[in-house]
C-alpha cells in the first residue's frame, strides 16, 4: 500500500496545521454496520428510505419506523469500533488541530476515543419527543411502541435527521468553519450524495485545502479530490497514521 501514498501527500499532511476529517456509512463497515447505499450491503438494496427515514413515513407507520430503528440499534450496540477509528482517534493526537465531522449515528468514533465529535445526522441511541424535539432518556414502559414522551404524551423517536429534517444548526455551523478553515480535508467511505455534508469537501477545495477522498468506490468527488486512496478505511487511515506520523495504532 505504500505505493499508494505519494510522497507529497506525505509532506502535506505532516505540515498540515488544520485537519477536518468527514466520515461516513463506509468506516462502520468495517465494524459490520451496513452502509446505506452500498448494491448488497447497503440498507437502502433492502427497504425504502421514504418508508423509514422520513417524518412522513413515521406519521404513517410510528410502529414500524420505531420497531426497524430498533432493529439497527440492536446492530448497533453490538458493533466495536474498527482500525479505522481508532486510527482516527490517535490522529488527533498527532496534529495541532483536528475537527472530526461524521454523518454516521452509531457512535463509534467516540468509543474509540475521538472527542468534540460533530455529529451532523445525529445519534441512533438517543431518543428524542417527535413533537417537542427534547432529548428523552427515560419513559415508562407502558406497552405503547414506539414509546410515549413523559412530559407531553406524544410518541419518541429517534435522534436522527430524516430526509428533508435540517441538521442541527450549532453542528452545520462548526462543520462548515471546520472545512472552511483547514488545510487538509479527509472524506472517508462516503458517497458525497447527501446533502449539505457531500458539499463540505467542495467547500475546503474552493478555500484551498487539499483534499483526500479515501473509498474502494469512485464518488462525486473522486474527479475532484486532489488525492484518492482507493480501499477501506480500516486499511487506509492506521497506514497513514504510520506511514506520515510513525505511530502504530493504540487499541483503547
Ligand atoms: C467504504 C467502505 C470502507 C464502503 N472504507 N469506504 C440539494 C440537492 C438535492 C437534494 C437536497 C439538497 N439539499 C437537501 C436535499 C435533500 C436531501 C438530500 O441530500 N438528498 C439526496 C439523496 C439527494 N437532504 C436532506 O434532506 C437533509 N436535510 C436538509 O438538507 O435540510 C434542508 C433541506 C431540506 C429539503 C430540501 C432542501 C433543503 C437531511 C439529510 C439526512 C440524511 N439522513 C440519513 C439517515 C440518518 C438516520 C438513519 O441512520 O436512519 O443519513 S440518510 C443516510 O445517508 C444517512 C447517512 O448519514 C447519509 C450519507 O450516507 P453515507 O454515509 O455517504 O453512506 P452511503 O451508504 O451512501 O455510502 C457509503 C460509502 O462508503 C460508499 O461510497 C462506499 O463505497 C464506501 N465504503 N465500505 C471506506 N470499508
Amino acid at each position: 500500500m505504500n505505493n499508494l501514498i505519494s510522497l507529497e501527500l506525505v509532506r502535506m499532511l505532516k505540515k498540515a496545521r488544520k485537519i477536518t476529517v468527514l466520515t461516513g456509512a463506509g468506516t462502520s463497515a468495517e465494524s459490520g454496520v451496513p452502509t446505506f447505499r452500498d448494491a448488497q450491503e447497503g440498507i437502502w438494496a433492502h427497504y425504502d428510505p421514504q418508508e423509514l427515514a422520513t417524518t412522513q413515513a413515521f406519521r404513517r407507520n410510528p410502529r414500524l419506523v420505531w420497531e426497524w430503528y430498533e432493529w439497527r440499534r440492536n446492530r448497533i450496540r453490538a458493533a466495536t469500533p474498527n482500525p479505522g477509528h481508532y486510527a482516527l482517534a490517535q490522529m488527533a493526537s498527532l496534529v495541532k488541530n483536528l475537527t472530526l465531522i461524521t454523518q454516521n449515528v452509531d457512535g463509534l468514533h467516540q468509543l474509540a476515543g475521538s472527542r468534540d465529535v460533530i455529529e451532523l445526522h445525529g445519534n441512533i441511541l438517543r431518543n428524542k419527543c417527535f413533537k417537542e424535539k427534547n432529548i428523552v432518556d427515560t419513559w415508562t414502559e407502558n406497552g405503547s411502541v414506539p414509546p410515549r414522551c413523559p412530559e407531553c404524551g406524544d410518541f419518541l423517536r429517534p435522534d436522527v435527521v430524516w430526509f428533508g429534517e435540517t441538521l442541527p444548526g450549532e453542528a452545520l455551523k462548526l462543520a462548515l468553519q471546520a472545512s472552511a478553515s483547514c488545510d487538509v480535508f479527509l472524506s472517508a467511505g462516503t458517497s458525497t450524495i447527501v446533502e449539505p455534508a457531500a458539499s463540505l469537501p467542495f467547500l475546503a477545495l474552493r478555500s484551498g485545502a487539499c483534499v483526500v477522498e479515501i473509498n474502494p468506490v469512485p464518488t462525486p468527488l473522486t474527479m475532484s479530490a486532489t488525492y484518492v486512496l482507493s480501499g477501506y478505511s480500516g486499511e487506509i487511515i492506521p497506514h497513514l497514521i504510520n506511514h506520515v506520523w510513525g505511530e502504530t495504532i493504540r487499541y483503547q
